[in-house]
């Protein structure tokens, strides 16, 4: 059609944990740029492979919207996202493409040490804060408990101190974050780490080709790494 591209626009992280590995990745893959050090855009040269630099939750909406062919988006992110988007179209506009093997995590229930956890049943009544509402609500409505969502943009572990919430559901890595607010891990409800991401619909000129090309590469260089 008259919106044919003939590049591949992938969105990573400008900065924070999955920025530099994202981009030594697609390195990885014969991609190279050319610099722009504090733009928004890298225009490839190996391979008609542009980047675009921006935060990490926009880059579903940025696929959703067709700004961008693919990303790479931590797999909390994308699931967040594409429950609001299934709640909404009642059908998925992402998907993952690939498990990329950096920036792994999990969305963890954690409650005050002093709790005593038995099961899902307790949190019944009781306000549960996080960044990820929609990932959240659905795991309690799998449960069949009825508990108060709070969400936070950011500073989650704090708020059963501040006694805006009983407990929290919050990334976790190392779990010192946790353990430095007198919190402890009880329930796992998504093992996350950083993936590519595209649309459900295929690409339907130039574009597919080259994200076939990107994908053989990848599954070359996943390989090696493992
Ligand atoms: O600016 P922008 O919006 O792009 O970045 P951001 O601040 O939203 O994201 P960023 O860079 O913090 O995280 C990007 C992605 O990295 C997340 O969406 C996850 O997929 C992944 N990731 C992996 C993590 C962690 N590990 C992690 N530990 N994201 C956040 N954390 C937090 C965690 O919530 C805790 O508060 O880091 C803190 C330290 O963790 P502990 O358990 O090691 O103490
Ligand atoms: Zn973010």
């Amino acid at each position: 059609g008259s919106g044919a591209r003939d590049r591949l626009r992938i969105a990573i992280q400008k900065s924070g944990r999955l920025a530099e590995p994202a981009r030594a990745l697609l390195t990885s893959c014969g991609l190279s740029w050319r610099e722009s050090r504090d733009r928004l855009f890298c225009y490839g040269e190996s391979l008609p492979i542009d980047l675009l630099l921006v935060r990490d939750d926009d880059i579903p909406g940025l696929i959703r919207d067709g700004v961008c062919d693919l990303g790479v988006v931590g797999r909390n992110v994308l699931l967040e996202q594409d429950i609001a988007v299934r709640r909404e179209r009642e059908a998925s506009v992402f998907r993952e493409l690939r498990a990329l093997g950096f920036g792994g995590c999990r969305l963890a229930l954690a409650v005050p040490e002093g709790w005593e956890w038995r099961d899902p049943s307790q949190l019944a009544g009781k306000r549960i804060a996080t960044s990820y509402p929609q990932i959240l609500q659905q795991w309690l409505d799998g449960q069949g408990v009825q508990a108060g969502v709070v969400e936070l943009s950011g500073s989650v572990e704090i708020a059963p101190k501040l006694g805006q919430a009983d407990l929290i559901c919050d990334l976790v890595s190392s779990g010192a974050t946790l353990a430095a607010n007198q919190l402890k891990p009880v329930m796992t409800l998504i093992e996350s780490e950083a993936v590519l991401a595209g649309p459900v619909a295929a690409f339907d000129d130039a574009r597919g080709e080259l994200a076939e090309l990107l994908l053989r590469r990848l599954d070359g260089v996943l390989r090696m790494r493992h």
